[in-house]
């Protein structure tokens, strides 16, 4: 089934099918090789599969050390490639989410247990392959629809699918006549600190807003990143005074970030960064793009008013006529 596989994955990174890359399948394929040779040679070697009165216990006990010793080869092959690769990351990075462990170790429970049934009932080893296939295609199923929604920089929202969440805010506001304000937040200067500390300090800045509007704005306000160091927020039932309240306090917020940097003379320092806001707020259901171009000449107005400030469309969004 490995090799079934492998062949199919080598197959797509061969015809470059959908980001398969060859080097990625080889390495990983190889991952496992050796994975389950190690493996193999000492669950042989501690004798724990020899015959004797408990053999049962005896290969629970293997099986139990085969799962555990095949998590840990494998990881640390991987975590070798990554951190020659692009250096130490995070632990998250590197050890995997507490979900990918999850599903990890269910994937090695069923296949261990597929083997034994291998070995002593073939036939019934053909029953726990569809669980097997149902297990992953959920797993990979939701990881696609993250990756579909989530901007891997930040965390937060990607443009779809803030658009998407801001429009049907819109929509329930249309029949519930409620009022909606929207928040497009700029870095100030942002080209300039790439060019001070480089791209990944950069990185690490849009990071540290991510969180911090994740942590400052509240649980049903769309927060998102549009695109470059432009986040959006969407506020549902705020209206324009109460928006310009909650920017300026975004905007003090960004002020207080502090960005962990490595300075062009050596050691790490870290920087303050500052972002302008442009609000627009609406009565009822609007189209979601006149909010955002009200929104982006206030920011505009908020630029030229020397950045680092807050400004608010002059009128309130109404439906086209
Ligand atoms: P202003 O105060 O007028 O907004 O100046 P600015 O430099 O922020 O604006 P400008 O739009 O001229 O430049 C935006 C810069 O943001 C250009 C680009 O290098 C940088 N940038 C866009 N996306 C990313 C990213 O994902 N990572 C990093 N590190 N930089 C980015
Ligand atoms: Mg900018
Ligand atoms: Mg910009």
């Amino acid at each position: 089934m490995a090799t079934f596989a492998y062949l199919h994955l080598w197959y797509r990174s061969w015809r470059h099918l959908d980001g398969v890359q060859m080097y990625r399948v080889g390495y990983t394929g190889a991952t496992l090789v050796i994975t389950s040779i190690a493996v193999s040679v000492t669950v042989h070697m501690s004798a724990l599969l020899d015959e004797g009165i408990s053999s049962t216990y005896r290969a629970l006990a293997a099986l139990g050390i085969a799962i555990i010793l095949y998590r840990v080869v494998n990881r640390s092959l991987i975590v070798a490639a990554i951190a020659l690769s692009v250096g130490a990351r995070k632990p998250s990075a590197i050890f995997g989410t507490p979900a990918d462990n999850a599903l990890e170790f269910s994937t090695l429970v069923l296949g261990a247990a597929t083997a034994v049934l291998v070995v002593q009932v073939p036939p019934l080893a053909l029953l726990v392959l569809p669980a097997v296939f149902l297990l992953q295609h959920r797993a990979l199923l939701k990881q696609l629809v993250e990756a579909a929604t989530i901007d891997t920089k930040t965390e937060l929202l990607n443009a779809a699918a803030w658009r998407q969440l801001a429009q049907r805010e819109l929509e329930r506001a249309g029949r519930q006549k409620t009022a909606t304000a929207v928040l497009v937040i700029d870095m100030d200067h942002f080209k300039r600190l790439n060019d001070t500390y480089g791209h990944l300090a950069g990185d690490e800045a849009l990071k540290a807003i991510g969180e911090a509007l994740a942590d400052e704005l509240r649980g049903y306000d769309a927060v998102g990143r549009f695109g470059g160091e432009e986040f959006v927020a969407l506020l549902p039932s705020v209206d324009g005074p109460a928006a310009v309240g909650v920017a300026e306090r975004v905007r003090e917020r960004i002020e207080s970030v502090q960005v962990r940097v490595e300075r062009r003379t050596g050691g790490i320092g870290s920087i303050a960064v500052t972002a302008s806001v442009g609000v627009a707020a609406a009565q009822g259901g609007v189209e979601l793009d006149d909010l955002l171009r009200a929104a982006d000449g206030a920011l505009y107005a908020a630029k030229a008013a020397g950045r680092n400030a807050v400004r608010r469309a002059p009128t309130q969004v109404t439906t086209a006529a």
